[in-house]
């Protein structure tokens, strides 16, 4: 073991049935400043005993206008149904500890106690003085490159990769002194991992099953001008439960907030794959309240990656089934693409039209007390140990009047989709990270063999089970230990089928 590698080993708070309060940090690379947490909730702030979001504390703004919000809250969706045609869903609205939880899921998606905290900023400027320095006598490496989440707890069964970092030093182990070092985008980032499996009987809310997703969310700044009023957000799900989801679908579920409530306007880019929000009035005043005032920018999330298959306004005035869902069964629908209760809705797209130019359909519904969007990627089928990608930007954009402003987000789309798809991989490999868990094959032994009673099996990671074969392919035996009694199997050649989850390795012993 390498020294300082005990560093990287997390504190895991077993069996606890309260969650802790959320972790929350800055992100404020450019001109955007961007609250962060580990609540699965983006861009809310949590101060109060029932975690919920404080209302006009500074979530998401473009800088300069301290007190004024573009975005209220923010939050991935998932839903499948498993074979039995069961909903699982995770849809985090504005409350801490709404089904997501901290940290990472076992390989078979079971919790192992809570990650605190589960959110770990790193900037380019930490890195590449990292890298300049790490060679010189009595370095010490910044705290962030130090905490950085590469690993997870083996021993309750947690992947052993997590946040992706270049091993420099190829042992395949994060070690920052041999000069491995955080592989991010961005020049500065924020690492969050969480997952929707609940961690105790307090958590059960609406009986609520999840899918055993963990959740791998990677925010990040660039200081280039063209990207000046962006936040790039790529969040990674693997399905670590054993369930094959079919009917997944993802959301990005966005409450939209610009300056004052009640005057904003939904809207739909499709060719962009971008939802967005403006001020539908000219003047953001209301209520005395000056808000942005005539001044008020629009801003857009973009999916950078993939195209978006509908996209939907709530409305709290709106009538039943077009409202907000509030069980899981209303969100596993509305996940689908319906009504909450399952009936078809039109049109797939909220507000097609061009605010701008004043064409196609455009929103115009005024003064409801709670607005927020939903823009929804149809997946399918979701299977055990699956991982999918979701790269998507938060666009800001400012005019000199509330369409202006729509215009300007237009053009702001394009180039930031532009600046994505330049985007080059920064970090040298070898790269490791989630889903790029090594199995040294030649570390497996199986002993003794040929074997006569017990065969002991020695791998460099525990195993979820071990299966084992005869020569036509049928199951003979099966364990989840590492010792496997063999006395009964007949004398022959045998293969032994190892699953890590996220690999299988198969080996051969003789039976004597
Ligand atoms: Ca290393
Ligand atoms: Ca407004």
């Amino acid at each position: 073991m390498k020294k300082n590698f005990s560093l990287f080993i997390f504190a895991l708070l077993s069996g606890t049935a309260i969650s802790q309060a959320p972790s929350t940090l800055t992100l404020d690379g450019n001109n955007v400043s961007a609250t962060l947490s580990d609540a699965g909730i983006l861009f809310a702030e949590f101060d109060n005993q029932f975690l919920d979001q404080t209302i006009g504390t500074l979530n998401y703004s473009l800088g300069g206008n301290s007190g004024l919000n573009d975005i209220g809250s923010l939050s991935m969706w998932f839903g499948g149904r498993d074979e039995f045609g069961q909903p699982h869903i995770s849809t985090p609205r504005y409350t801490a500890d709404e089904y997501v939880f901290k940290g990472p899921l076992s390989l078979t998606g079971e919790p192992v106690g809570e990650m605190v905290p589960a959110i770990f900023p790193v900037t380019r400027a930490e890195i590449d003085h990292h890298i300049a320095n790490v060679g010189t006598a009595g370095y010490q490496a910044p705290q962030n490159i130090l905490l950085w989440p590469a690993h997870g707890d083996v021993s309750f069964n947690a992947s052993f990769y997590l946040a992706p970092f270049v091993d420099v030093n190829g042992d395949q182990i994060y070690t920052p002194y041999e000069g491995d070092y955080p592989c991010v985008l961005g020049d500065e980032t924020v690492y969050i991992i969480t997952n929707d499996v609940s961690h105790g009987p307090w958590c059960g809310v609406n009986n609520m099953d999840g899918l055993g997703i963990e959740m791998h969310t990677m925010v990040y700044q660039y200081y280039d001008e063209a990207v000046a009023n962006t936040t790039f957000i790529q969040t990674k799900a693997v399905n670590r439960s054993l369930e094959n989801y079919t009917s997944f679908n993802a959301g990005i579920f966005f409450d939209g907030l610009i300056g004052n409530v009640g005057n904003d306007f939904a809207g739909t880019s499709i060719d962009q794959n971008m939802m967005f929000n403006y001020n539908g009035t000219a003047s953001d005043i209301v209520q005395g309240q000056i808000g942005y005032g005539d001044t008020p920018p629009a801003t857009g999330v973009i999916s950078l990656n993939k195209d978006i298959t509908s996209t939907r306004l709530f409305r709290s005035s709106a009538n039943y089934p077009e409202g907000m869902p509030s069980y899981p069964p209303e969100f596993m629908h509305v996940l689908e693409g319906s009504g909450v209760d399952g009936s078809t809705l039109g049109p797939t797209f909220a507000f097609t039209g061009n605010p701008y130019t004043n064409t196609g359909n455009l929103d115009s519904l005024q003064f409801d007390s709670q607005r927020s969007q939903l823009m929804r990627f149809e997946i399918g089928e979701f299977s055990s140990h699956d991982t999918v990608t979701f790269d998507f930007a938060i666009v800001t954009a400012l005019g000199e009047d509330h369409l202006e402003s729509v215009n300007e987000l237009y053009q702001a789309a394009d180039e930031v989709q532009n600046f994505y798809d330049g985007l080059v991989e920064s970090c040298l490999p070898p790269v490791l990270s989630l889903g790029e868990e090594i199995i040294d094959e030649t570390l497996i032994t199986l002993y003794p063999n040929p074997v006569i009673k017990t065969l002991e099996i020695k791998a460099p990671k525990e195993f979820v089970r071990a299966k084992v074969i005869n020569s036509i392919g049928k199951e003979l035996l099966t364990t989840e230990e590492t010792t496997l009694d063999v006395s009964e199997l007949p004398k022959g050649v045998y293969l032994i089928e190892l699953d890590f989850g996220f690999t299988h390795i198969v080996k051969r012993f003789v039976k004597k």
